[in-house]
């Protein structure tokens, strides 16, 4: 649901119409389901309008005033950390922001991340090791239209991003050969001129052993390799012992197969390698990205025009939502927290001291794992994510934030998440305030507001104003708020940043704030303005000055490492954080369906897409659902080491024997999933566990 990509109007009647953006290349004209029925829940009667206070209507004044009491209590007793924040990446980049800047200057706590760590964070890892700059396609998206051949590793854009398929298509009737690998046969793999099925978690061997085949059968573009990168000497040596059949054995994939796919990556003159969430949500993702760049290095794909690596997007503003400091170890442009530079630039913008700027703190499913423990944060302030439903071994997540002293919701929708919060302010809707995206492509995008929000509602940014104002400033009389003169720990005040100021309520004003913070940073915004981006359709980052174009194809003469040369990284091949065994035979899988959106929260209020899909399933095959004697239709219980779960079988030959799939839309499917850490991008493993399935009833 890429809301930038729409237009979106209020009728006469009140009703919202929304339609795809003629303008904006990525979508082509086009709009998913979910974009084209997400009126109904604008004006649907789901909408909170007024804040629950122990879940009852409260003025904002109580509730606000609640909030920034219990928040100094905590930070009193446990310290700047007892208070944690947790953001998401469909927020705005003002939002994002925002909410990174009141995290380290208003609460002065570490403990802030974000969803986009259980997304793209294994791509991310992986290009920035490889390239010095993550930047989901470093082309423009039409380039696409001009290729030979994609692979497609991991990725079901049919289902998750319709507008996308467009490309893929323009370029097979140009000739080009679309490649796709995922357990499932899916919509976008019946597409495919070459589908590869691995089992789940194998990717990594896959990657390697298309690699050994790529040097044996001399498709290496050795001219590129020493011209443009680093470190190939060591990947060649540690590919050498993937020989195919060894492969096939680990994969399911048949050698001759994967000869295939090599023949047609390494025969194309421009080629593009793109992975999505089926080979980075596991333990090894960041290296199993790693494994599909040294392919695509070793091809010499990167930096040529029309070619390279690039990574499926995720969320609304998926890209644009990792870059300005909602990340445990980040801030403003796409900086390290723990660079003492980026820490001296960004304070001078902020107007405090580098060393209030606290250090990197836990990553998103290490953070939600210590809440309410005596090691963890006491408070949480949680805006734009429902981890009750999308994190991992979710019914441990639920207790943990249960046993939260102070549970802070802003969402416009009572989501799973928000019924267990102390306090749910209820916030504007997308369409209803400005600000900005960043599309896949790096191209920064202005959201006009096209309603006018219920009132009784506050967008996030004005949230975020008062309560920085009641933490860290005197509370002026009759405010119901906190104690006058009282100021947070630690705070600079008096003398301190007038929080009016620092926290302003027009979005236009935060991004020129964003594009101070940002500038000589990776993603660099400076140049970038409203005016600009409302003209020209968008501006891609980097963009260090006003004159500046703007950069759509950032490798074309170096890379955005020191040398400008791209690293290869050597890695290896490892069996998932937990595999089958006799009590747990199958591998579970997770991920998408066409008609639903994420945790749900949105979609399943909308008839429109409950008339599509209504409750959750488990996808099994034919010759498993023999052998388990399981019928299409009846309910089956799934259980894992971690919980279980039940759902509708649907009995479908496009799935490997050895797997179940479940869509993560509905509670269940994460009260399985094993929340092992990627040890670089700390991605955990959504996309393989171990279960078995047993007949109810
Ligand atoms: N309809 C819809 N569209 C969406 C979203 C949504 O919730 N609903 N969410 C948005 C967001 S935030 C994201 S991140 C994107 C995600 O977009 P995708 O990455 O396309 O989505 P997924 O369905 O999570 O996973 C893609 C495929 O990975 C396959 N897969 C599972 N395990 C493995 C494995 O081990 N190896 C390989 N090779 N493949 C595997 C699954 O079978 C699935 O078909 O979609 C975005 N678009
Ligand atoms: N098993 C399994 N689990 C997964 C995945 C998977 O493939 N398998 N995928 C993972 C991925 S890629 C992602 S991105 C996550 C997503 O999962 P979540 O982080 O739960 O994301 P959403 O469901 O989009 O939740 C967003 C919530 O914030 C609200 N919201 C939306 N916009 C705003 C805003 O601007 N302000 C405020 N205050 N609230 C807002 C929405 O109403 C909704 O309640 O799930 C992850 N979980
Ligand atoms: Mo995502």
């Amino acid at each position: 649901m890429n809301v930038a990509a729409g237009v979106t109007e209020e009728g006469a009647d009140g009703m919202v119409t929304i339609t795809p953006r003629e303008d904006v290349p990525a979508n082509a004209g086009g709009l998913c389901q979910k974009g084209w029925t997400a009126g109904e829940l604008l004006t649907g009667g789901h909408r909170l309008t007024t804040p629950l206070l122990h879940g009852e209507p409260a003025s904002w004044d109580e509730a606000l005033g609640f909030v920034a009491a219990r928040v100094r209590a905590l930070q009193a007793e446990h310290g700047p950390d007892g208070v944690a924040v947790f953001g998401g990446g469909g927020l705005t980049n003002e939002k994002a922001y925002l909410l990174g800047k009141f995290a380290r200057m208003v609460l002065r706590t570490s403990q802030i991340d974000y969803n986009g760590r259980f997304c793209m964070s294994s791509a991310a890892a992986a290009s920035n090791r490889a390239f010095g700059m993550d930047r989901g396609l470093p082309f423009p998206i039409t380039d696409l239209a001009a290729a030979d051949a994609v692979l497609l590793a991991g990725g079901n854009v049919a289902e998750t991003m319709p507008p996308f398929v467009r490309h893929l298509t323009a370029m097979r009737q140009n000739g080009g050969s679309l490649i796709v690998a995922d357990p499932r046969l899916t919509a976008t793999a019946r597409q495919a001129d070459l589908h590869l099925q691995p089992t789940p978690g194998t990717d990594l061997a896959l990657a390697l052993g298309l690699l050994h085949l790529a040097i044996a059968e001399g498709y290496v573009d050795e001219a590129y390799v020493a011209g443009r990168t680093n470190g190939f000497d060591a990947v060649r040596t540690s590919v050498a012992a993937w020989w195919p059949e060894r492969v096939e054995r680990i994969t399911g994939v048949p050698v001759s197969q994967m000869r295939r796919a090599v023949a047609i990556l390494g025969n194309a003159r421009r080629a593009a390698v793109l992975t999505g969430r089926g080979v980075e949500q596991h333990a090894k993702g960041t290296d199993t990205v790693t494994a599909f760049i040294n392919l695509a290095l070793a091809l010499g794909l990167p930096g040529r025009p029309g070619s390279g690596y690039g990574c499926i997007t995720g969320q609304g503003n998926g890209q644009g939502g990792r870059e300005h400091g909602q990340k445990a170890d980040q801030l403003p442009g796409y900086r390290k927290i723990d660079d003492p530079a980026a820490r001296e630039h960004v304070a001078r913008v902020w107007g405090i001291d580098p060393d209030d700027i606290p250090g990197p703190g836990r990553s998103a499913y290490e953070l939600l794992d210590v809440l309410g423990t005596d090691a963890g944060p006491r408070g949480l302030l949680l805006f734009g994510s429902n981890p009750v439903i999308s994190a991992p071994r979710a019914g441990h997540v639920a207790e943990r934030l249960r046993s939260l002293d102070l549970l802070v919701v802003s969402d416009f929708v009572l989501s799973e998440t928000a019924a267990l919060a102390d306090v749910v302010l209820p916030s504007t809707q997308w369409a209803e305030e400005q600000g900005t995206m960043t599309n896949l492509e790096g191209r920064v995008l202005l959201r006009r507001r096209a309603l006018t929000p219920p009132s009784g509602v506050r967008s996030d940014l004005e949230i975020l104003q008062a309560l920085a104002v009641r933490l860290r400033e005197p509370a002026p009389a009759g405010d119901g708020g906190a104690t006058p003169g009282s100021t947070a720990p630690g705070s600079t005040a008096p003398g301190g940043p007038d929080m009016v100021r620092a926290f302003p309520t027009e979005p236009r004003e935060v991004f020129d704030e964003l594009r101070r913070a940002s500038a000589g940073g990776v993603a660099d915004y400076a140049g970038i303005t409203y005016e600009r981006i409302a003209a020209e359709t968008g501006v891609f980052w980097p963009c260090p000055d006003t004159g500046h174009p703007g950069t759509p194809r950032p490798f074309l003469d170096r890379f955005a490492t020191p040398d400008g040369r791209a690293r290869f990284v050597p890695v290896e091949h490892r069996p998932p954080g937990e595999d089958v065994d006799e009590e747990y035979p199958l591998y579970l899988t997770t991920g998408r369906v066409l008609a639903h959106y994420q945790s749900g929260a949105q979609t399943r209020r909308i008839d429109a897409l409950n008339a599509v899909v209504a409750e959750t399933f488990v996808e099994l095959h034919p010759d498993l659902a023999e052998r388990l004697e399981v019928s299409a239709g009846e309910t089956l219980r799934v259980v894992s080491r971690r919980g279980r779960t039940e759902g509708v079988a649907r009995v479908n030959p496009a799935i490997r024997a050895d797997t179940v799939f479940m869509p993560f839309h509905w509670a269940g499917a994460n009260l399985l999933t094993n929340p092992e850490l990627d040890p670089v991008s700390r991605m955990p493993e959504f996309k393989v566990c171990a279960v078995r399935l047993e007949r109810v009833g």
